[in-house]
Order: structure tokens, then sequence, then C-alpha cells
């Protein structure tokens, strides 16, 4: 069947109990955007692979040591002289959490062309990329890009999260980059302000969705949080609504929603059976601290069966 196939960088996140200024307890998870797809479609029992580049160091094994936990193949990981990422997320207030990242000059951003090859020389079922990784270097934009054009090469069905990180890169700068990425794409995901980022003459989601249709992507899902999920597609525009439970961290949503929406697509479901299982991860992940610690085994799919759950 082959294996799905996701790479970018990984980090350690560290959150916290409270105001960081004032040496608030903290934890530690692994995290980043593309880590989390794998181990939502790992722990959904497909055969998922995460590739990067991780430090030489205690967090790049905390890294690796999480990956192998989660059965998802790493074999292919480079380490680098450079540290590994962190991400500290400080909850400020119980309301107001602020992200501060130390990964400037990161092993994670040492990603190369090169790097891309060798991940993808395998028998690959899916490549899921995101708008974060174009963010993080010259080297990892060019391998990011290099990705997608080896799938379009390979006929290799591919799907980007555009993920915009405004501490990253500035949009005009994602503007330029980002629609060269999606060409060709699969699934294109994205919030209703990324899905407009993406596309140069839309205006409104609809209209960034139609374009990015004419233009060839598969399908373009917006996420609308609260309010679920919508998938605009050949056949029609679908619209699923998100599962009602308590959230406790939101960082990681998104990610939890493109694992469970790719693991439908991977399944053969309908629109509506992906959007369904992209709201159920999501709302399995807010409610656990950490990105990906709360997603669902398969067997607990129908766990928040609420009439609309699988
Ligand atoms: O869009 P999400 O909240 O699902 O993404 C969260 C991840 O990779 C988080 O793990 C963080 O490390 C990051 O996005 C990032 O680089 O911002
Ligand atoms: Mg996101």
């Amino acid at each position: 069947a082959g294996t799905v196939v996701t790479f970018g960088e990984a980090l350690v996140s560290v959150r916290s109990a409270g105001p960081l200024a004032i040496g608030s307890p903290l934890t530690m998870h692994a995290a980043g955007a593309e880590l989390n797809v794998a181990v939502g479609l790992a722990r959904l029992g497909h055969a998922a692979s995460w590739g990067g580049v991780l430090g030489d160091d205690e967090l790049g094994e905390f890294l690796l040591r999480s990956l192998a936990a989660e059965r998802v193949d790493a074999s292919r990981v480079r380490r680098d002289v450079l540290p590994t990422g962190v991400m500290f997320l400080e909850a400020r207030t119980p309301d107001v959490s602020r992200v501060f990242y130390h990964r400037k000059g990161s092993a994670g951003a040492q990603l190369t062309p090169h790097d891309v090859d060798r991940l993808l020389d395998r028998d690959l079922a899916w490549l899921h990329l995101t708008g974060i990784t174009p963010a993080l270097s010259e080297r990892a934009r060019a391998a990011v890009l290099h990705a997608a054009e080896t799938c379009r090469r390979r006929s290799v069905p591919f799907s980007v999260d555009v993920n915009f990180r405004s501490k990253l890169w500035s949009a005009p700068e994602a503007a330029e980059v980002l629609p060269r990425l999606i060409e060709g794409a699969e699934v294109v995901i994205g919030s209703p302000e990324e899905l407009v980022l993406v596309a140069p003459e839309g205006k409104t989601v609809e209209a960034a969705a139609a374009e990015l249709l004419s233009r060839g992507v598969g399908e373009v899902v917006a996420k609308l949080g609260a309010a679920g999920a919508r998938a605009y597609t050949a056949q029609g525009v679908f619209t699923a609504p998100a599962f009602p439970v308590r959230a406790v961290d939101t960082v990681g949503a998104g990610d939890a929603f493109t694992a469970g929406y790719l693991s439908a697509r991977l399944d053969g479901e309908d629109a509506d059976g992906r959007l369904r299982r992209g709201n159920l991860l999501g709302a399995f992940a807010v409610g656990q601290l950490g990105d990906w610690e709360g997603l669902p085994r398969r067997d607990e799919l129908g766990l928040l069966d609420l009439g609309q759950g699988e």
C-alpha cells in the first residue's frame, strides 16, 4: 500500500503552567506540525514516516524516542551539530497563551533537497507538506518545493496544510512561495485567511477555493474552528460541524484535523466521512495537553460519538 510520508521541523514544545517571567512549572512535549500529522496517522494504523533534521543532542533523542513510541518510521532522519529547535507555549493567563520560538539556526532548518530525495526514495502512498517548512531557511524552502515537484513528476498524491506562521515570515513572502508549493496538490487545507493567502486572485474563501480548484488542486478544505470544516470539491461543497468538547489546549488541533482528514481519504471515505474524521481528531486533540497526546487509536474513534461520530 505504500507509506504516508511527511517531513519538516520537529520541535520540543515546552508548555508553562503560568507566566514564563515568574518561572512557572514547565512540561516537555514533542511537536512540529508534520510530526503531529505523522503521529495522528500512525495511531490510526497507517504506515507513517516522518523525516527531517534533528540536533545530535538530548532534545533530538527525546523526539526520536517519541516517534518510535508512536510507531512512526524515522529511519531517514539526519542528525546535525546544530541544536534541536524549541518552542515555548506560555499560558500567560488561563485564556491567553503565547508562542515563542527558539528555532533560528536550528538543525531542523538545515533540511536540503538531497534529504528529500533520500526520504522519498520508496513506495510512497502520499506525501504531506506544510507551509511552515519553506519559512525556515533558503535550503528548507528549496527542499519542500523540490518535494512537491517530485510528487508532480512521479504522480504521487500530496497534500499541503498552509499553516502560515507570521513569526517566521511575512504574508507577502508567503504569498510569493506558497502558490507554487500547492500547485497540483490533491488536498490543500487551511483556515479561510490562509486559503485566501495562497490564491492570488481570491478575496474570499469561496473565490480562493474556486481559483485553486480551477488551477488543478483536487480539493480545498477550510477549517472553521468551533464551526467545523468545509470541503470544496469537484462534486460540490460539503460542511460538517465540530464536535462540542471541552478544550484544554488548542495548539495542534489543525494538525489533528489534517491527520483525520487524510486518514479517511486514504481509507476511501467520501467528503462527509473525511470531514467528520478530521473534526473528530481535532476534538480529541484539544482535550489533552500537548499537540497529539490525546489522539485516538482506530478502536477509539467512536469514543466521542454524540450522534454525529463514526
Ligand atoms: O496549526 P496547529 O496548531 O495544528 O500547529 C501546531 C504546530 O509546528 C506546533 O506543534 C508547532 O510546533 C508548529 O505548529 C509551528 O512550527 O508553529
Ligand atoms: Mg494549523
